[in-house]
């Protein structure tokens, strides 16, 4: 397989993430292509052929191309059998599912404001309105996952899921605003059982594969 994306991107660290958590190894299984900001690639007419949104990250794996990084996740499970991480049962799916669609449409849609704003934009032309309400509107979405954590390990099953996988990584990046930027953004309250649960997920072999 060949992964294109930088690894700076949250939607290529779910990707690598995967990788890990299912034992693939880079360079012995799959192979990385750095492209996108800095590295370029995605103009080209050959990457656009690939993925037309110019957007990382693109699977490819034999004759088949795949873009979208939780439909690439979905791929990774269903052909490497993983049902651990993704069930096959239509009610176990949804449970899984339903925090994945909440992560790109919701979560991460609300919290790219402010990541945007505060690491990729320069000072002077920041809009700290808007970087504001991004990233509290983003904690009172987190308040959702800290709640369902209050009496379970996991977000979705009794085990680490591919919901588990994509939350975490928006909520590492929550907290690292939070702790590079705390002067200029907002108190948020105290959410003990997510911190607890990122921690745990932090710990998984994954995680490094994904952020080393
Ligand atoms: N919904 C898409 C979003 C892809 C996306 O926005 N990727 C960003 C990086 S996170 C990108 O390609 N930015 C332009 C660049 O890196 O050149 C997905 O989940 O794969």
């Amino acid at each position: 397989m060949q992964l294109y994306g930088r690894r700076s991107s949250i939607n290529v660290q779910k990707v690598l993430w995967c990788l890990g958590e299912l034992g693939l190894v880079q360079d012995v299984d799959y192979r990385c292509i750095d492209a996108g900001l800095q590295f370029g690639v995605v103009d080209t007419a050959a990457y656009r052929a690939l993925n037309p949104n110019g957007l990382v990250p693109t699977l490819i794996d034999g004759e088949q191309v795949i873009w979208e990084s939780n439909t690439i996740l979905r791929y990774l499970a269903k052909t490497r059998g993983a049902d651990h991480l993704l069930p096959l049962t239509a009610a176990g799916c949804s449970e899984v599912e339903r925090w994945m669609d909440w992560q790109l449409g919701s979560l991460w849609a609300t919290l790219r404001v402010a990541f945007l704003g505060l690491t990729r934009t320069p000072e002077p032309q920041r809009d700290y309105g808007a970087i504001r309400t991004s990233f509290g509107e983003s904690a009172r979405l987190l308040r959702i996952a800290d709640e369902q954590l209050q009496t379970r390990e996991y977000l979705a099953l009794d085990r680490f899921t591919l919901a588990d996988l994509v939350i975490a990584l928006v909520t590492h990046r929550w907290y690292g605003l939070n702790d590079r930027f705390h002067a200029l953004l907002s108190a948020q309250p105290e959410m003990p059982s997510l911190a607890r649960w990122l921690d745990a997920q932090r710990m998984r072999p994954g995680f490094a594969v994904a952020l080393g």
